[in-house]
């Protein structure tokens, strides 16, 4: 018994509700449980406090009566009736584990429930074929990508990721790794994936021209030489004989500026371990892991909106509503593409539409040129674009705009003190 225990027991039963609650479609019960756990983790548990007694939560935004009353049930009997009563109905258990499952949300997870579907096992059979078309893939890889992935292996993706692009692609294109990696997590539950390149820019005629060939070039099947980049050896000789499989098993989702799919690292097989051909990455420890199907998603946005596309993907998901709320409050609209004034009757600019797809002012022609001061966009990871960044504004037809190199420059013109990737 630690003297956190009592938090992690809080913050656990009120998770296991929100879980409930979202698996049901009740939005904003599952806000309101979701709130009240953020509010216990950064006021309490992040400080080293314990909660001892309710009172310490009263008058806390987040901490509702409701809400109040069930962390002191908790805190005075251990437990919370609620919460067995809910997570006990098959029902529920069902729709938790439904929409556990990539591309079943609460009303297909209903509808399932309602055919008399209750185990992963019913839902592969689907007699009914109820299931939507990205369920039936995800279902395939459903149990091993729920095992959460080391921050070292994702190290790994990110390094194989940039060589098959270094040498299959292009050489200029740039690829960090966002989410919760990014912030620094001991592990992932999947690999997210930003992609630039410097020489893009959301006004040209074919702003989305690299996601489809990075995909298709992972799709490849990657011969052993890029799985011996990873060893730092220097026998890049690929094994006549050794298989190749490719890196994108299987895909949810393809558009032109996301991507959603299954990956893998590509690793020595069993049978040829004792081929002298073929080296072992990571030396040996790592290789049952290396095994293991895991989610990879990848954005593209153009250089012009990477600052704040790498802010918005890296998260985590209540900073980022905490940010957009201070830049309304400012007068300002962040999104995953850019920061722009509002203009004085609140309403956004114009220049995107909702869709993130940058639509061309007539003024501003086909000529996009450099910015006045050629700016390098750093990012604290390194890794950062090391190019031109091509002036996404001022020049243009759209005044309200704001250009940013950085995600330092967000945070700077929003009059907020740079918070480190792992701090948010
Ligand atoms: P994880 O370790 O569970 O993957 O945690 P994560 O990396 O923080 O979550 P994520 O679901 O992979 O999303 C990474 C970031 O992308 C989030 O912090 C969020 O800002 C953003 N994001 C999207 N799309 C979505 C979405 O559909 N749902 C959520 N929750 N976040 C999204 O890009
Ligand atoms: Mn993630
Ligand atoms: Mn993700």
């Amino acid at each position: 018994m630690t003297k956190m225990d009592a938090n992690r027991n809080i913050v656990a039963t009120l998770q296991s509700i929100a879980d409930v609650y979202r698996s049901q479609g009740q939005i904003h019960k599952f806000h309101a449980y979701r709130n009240a756990i953020e509010t216990i983790r950064h006021e309490f548990t992040g400080k080293g406090i314990a909660i001892v007694s309710a009172e310490q939560l009263k008058g806390m935004k987040a901490i509702g009566k409701a809400m109040y009353e069930k962390i002191d049930e908790m805190l005075r009997t251990g437990a919370l009736r609620q919460q067995a009563v809910v997570s006990s109905d098959p029902t529920n258990v069902a729709l938790k584990l439904f929409t556990s499952v990539h591309g079943v949300g609460p009303v297909a997870a209903r509808k399932l429930v309602d055919a008399g579907y209750r185990t992963l096992d019913d839902l592969r059979t689907d007699t009914m074929n109820l299931l939507p078309p990205a369920a039936r893939v995800a279902l395939q890889y459903h149990e091993e990508s729920e095992i959460r992935i080391p921050y070292d292996e994702i190290e790994d993706h990110l390094e194989f990721i940039r060589a098959v692009l270094r040498t299959q692609v292009d050489a200029r294109l740039i690829a960090n790794v966002c989410g919760s990696h990014r912030r620094r997590a001991d592990t992932s539950g999947d690999i997210d994936v930003l992609l630039t390149h410097p020489a893009s820019h959301s006004t040209s005629d074919s702003p989305y021209e690299y996601l489809a060939a990075v995909v298709s070039g992972l799709k490849r099947p990657q011969p052993d030489a890029a799985a011996t980049s990873l060893a730092s050896s220097r026998s890049a000789v690929p094994s006549p004989t050794a298989p190749s499989s490719p890196y994108i098993l299987a895909s949810l989702a393809e558009g032109s500026s996301k991507y959603m799919g299954y990956c893998r690292l590509p690793y020595p097989p069993p049978s040829s371990s004792s081929s002298a051909s073929v080296t072992e990455p990571g030396g040996g420890e790592g290789l049952p892991q290396r095994a293991i199907t895991r989610r990879l998603d990848i954005r593209w946005v153009t250089a012009d909106f990477y600052p704040c596309a790498l802010l918005y993907f890296t998260g985590s998901d209540t900073f980022n509503v905490n940010m957009r709320l201070h830049a309304l409050k400012m007068g300002y609209t962040l999104n995953e593409y850019r920061i722009a004034k509002l203009s004085r009757d609140g309403s956004p600019p114009s220049g995107v539409t909702p869709a993130g797809i940058a639509s061309v002012s007539p003024d501003r022609g086909t000529v996009s040129r450099p910015s006045a001061s050629p700016a390098r966009m750093a990012s604290p990871e390194g890794g950062g674009v090391g190019g031109y960044v091509v002036g996404a504004t001022a020049a243009g037809g759209d005044e309200q705009s704001l250009e940013v190199t950085s995600e330092r420059d967000v945070f700077r013109i929003l009059g907020l003190p740079w918070t480190d990737p792992w701090d948010r």
